[in-house]
């Protein structure tokens, strides 16, 4: 099924698959008066974006917002909620629970699947409220009342801009400048800075948000240069000295163990984007980076061409996500960590064979 909207204020043909039910997110919206807008664990800026872009879209209708998310966001997202605003359950359990209750509507926005968001999960499933869910990851879970899942978009903040951009047509209201950017953001840091991922339609929402009045040069900014030495020594110290290759699958490994986050006294966030980095070496197809935490080890898998790295996480690392971008959890001693990785390269370029 293929729908195409005509936005006639542009003129502008843009295709946007399978939005079918642009109207009933509109009719399941209409009689609501307090949405909780809910983001993944660990957001990034995609999760962020979408969910302070969204807020200012059911801000601009006039209907009360309270985004949450299952734990703190990196400090550097701090420009897209400068008052503070979006409420972390495991630091505001009561506030998120007491703003569930109040709820007629809950949308999960950048994540598929309720086990995506921890003990927040429990809380939203219990919830008798319609479930709405916005997300661009492969096989979303079955308990939502309207799902919008797009996997070929660059990012939930451009499905959510072509879907938010429908629904204002016509109506007069604008989407605040505040959320616009929070698109922008999200859009930019998913597509690690418009390299991956990226669809006309992706360049035309940028073009569309900059015209709006969106501060490209400021995003930037914020996003990309607000790093801490620390972080610029750790990904020194990872590539110099951690990171390993293994020729025979075409793979590269990281892994950031407790004791190297201690030396270079990590902070949330800083090992952002390090995944990627490995990806740029010729003949590298599979980059991982696992981060040792205190209950499990946080796998991040990439890789380029045809490589699913989405089936490998599914087979190997207890998770899933997106072909060439997914997540994980290992619960094995660190110094197993490599070895395991090799060796479930080994059977899953066997099987594949
Ligand atoms: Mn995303």
């Amino acid at each position: 099924m293929q729908y195409i909207f005509n936005f006639a204020s542009t003129k502008l043909r843009i295709k946007v698959e399978n939005i079918a039910y642009l109207e009933r997110l509109g009719d399941i919206l209409e009689p609501c008066s307090n949405i909780i807008l809910v983001g993944h664990v660990n957001p990034d800026g995609d999760s962020i974006g979408s969910v302070v872009g969204m807020a200012g879209y059911l801000e601009a209708l006039g209907k009360g917002a309270t985004a949450v998310v299952p734990n703190r966001y990196p400090d550097f997202l701090s420009f897209l909620d400068p008052q503070g605003q979006i409420l972390s359950y495991a630091d505001q359990r009561q506030e998120v629970e007491a703003a569930l209750g109040a709820a007629d509507l809950i949308i999960c926005m950048d994540f598929n699947s309720l086990k995506r968001i921890d003990a927040l999960g429990d809380a939203i499933e219990s919830s008798s409220v319609p479930k709405v869910l916005i997300d661009h990851h492969p096989q979303p879970d079955g308990i939502f009342d309207l799902v919008y899942s797009y996997p070929r978009y660059s990012s939930t903040c451009e499905l959510a801009y072509w879907i938010i951009r429908g629904l204002l047509r016509g109506s007069g209201l604008e989407l605040p400048l505040h959320s616009a950017t929070a698109l922008y953001t999200g859009m930019m840091t998913d597509t690690n800075n418009f390299s991956n991922s990226v669809l006309p339609s992706t360049f035309r929402m940028a073009g569309e948000l900059m015209e709006a009045g969106v501060d490209k040069e400021w995003v930037q900014k914020m996003v990309f240069g607000g790093y801490s030495q620390e972080r610029m020594r750790l990904m020194g110290y990872m590539l110099l000295e951690n990171m390993k290759m293994i020729p025979q699958y075409n793979a590269a490994v990281m892994v950031l163990t407790k004791e190297i986050k201690e030396r270079f006294n990590f902070a949330d966030g800083d090992s952002e984007g390090f995944v990627n980095l490995a990806l740029n070496i010729r003949g590298v197809k599979v980059s991982a980076l696992f981060t040792e935490g205190d209950e499990f080890i946080r796998v991040s898998l990439r890789s380029k061409e045809d490589f699913s790295v989405n089936s490998l996480s599914r087979a190997f690392f207890n998770g899933g996500g997106h072909e060439r971008a997914a997540g994980g959890r290992l619960y094995i001693p660190v110094d197993e960590v490599e070895g395991y990785f090799v060796e479930s390269l080994g059977k899953f370029v066997g099987n594949e064979k």
